[in-house]
């Protein structure tokens, strides 16, 4: 079994939102044409507490993207994103998300950032996506979304060290650091990743 599985395509990481992806909702009609394609399609929603202490907001004389130490793990601070129940959190209005089953939230504990959708950043505790993935047979994960450096990258990573096959469709992302996130996308085929585009989903599209 094959999954796709849409990450974080929520108002904020799309242009008027507090933490705008360039261009990402450019993405969005590819990642509804390749929902098609997919027998299981799962998102994830970074869905953070207004507490939580990777907002800049939450530190004295901390700016968005000053890089600090959060319980020993290196933490970028970012402005106030993905606040549970606001608008910024919801999924962009132009994503499908009729064949999504299941949402699997991240980032609630104010304490520890969650980029990936399995673990939060410091692998203290698993969201079960392993599990549920497993229980539907799935092998192939095929990975798009926001943002292609960061949540993408650290889920898509994550399902090889799962187990699972995992492919990252690259016309399906946009990264935060615009341009160029090559230096992820080589870390990922080092470990066994592939990176596809979606024409070789789509073949027509
Ligand atoms: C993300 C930064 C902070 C992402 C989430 O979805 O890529 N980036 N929280
Ligand atoms: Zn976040």
């Amino acid at each position: 079994m094959r999954a796709l599985i849409i990450v974080d395509v929520q108002n904020d990481f799309t242009p008027g939102g507090s933490l705008e992806v360039q261009s990402g909702d450019k993405i969005i009609p590819t990642i509804n044409k390749l929902q098609e394609q997919f027998d299981l399609v799962i998102a994830t929603q970074d869905w953070h507490p207004a507490s939580h202490k990777s907002f800049a907001s939450n530190h004295e004389n901390a700016k968005p993207f000053d890089k600090i130490k959060l319980n020993k793990l290196d933490q970028t601070l970012w402005p106030d994103h993905c606040v549970q129940g606001s608008k910024g959190a919801e999924f962009h209005p132009d994503l499908n998300t009729d064949k999504i089953e299941a949402i699997f939230r991240k980032g609630m504990d104010p304490e520890i950032d969650s980029y990936s959708g399995f673990f939060d950043n410091g692998r203290r505790k698993s969201t079960g996506l392993t599990g549920y993935l497993q229980e539907r047979e799935v092998t192939e994960t095929f990975f798009c979304g926001l943002a292609g450096d960061i949540c993408v990258f650290y889920t898509a990573k994550d399902a090889i060290e799962e187990g699972f096959k995992s492919f990252l469709i690259q016309d399906a992302c946009q990264p935060l650091n615009h341009g160029d996130y090559s230096d992820a996308l080589e870390e990922f085929e080092k470990r066994k990743g592939i990176v596809i585009n979606s024409n070789r989903l789509i073949p027509q599209f």
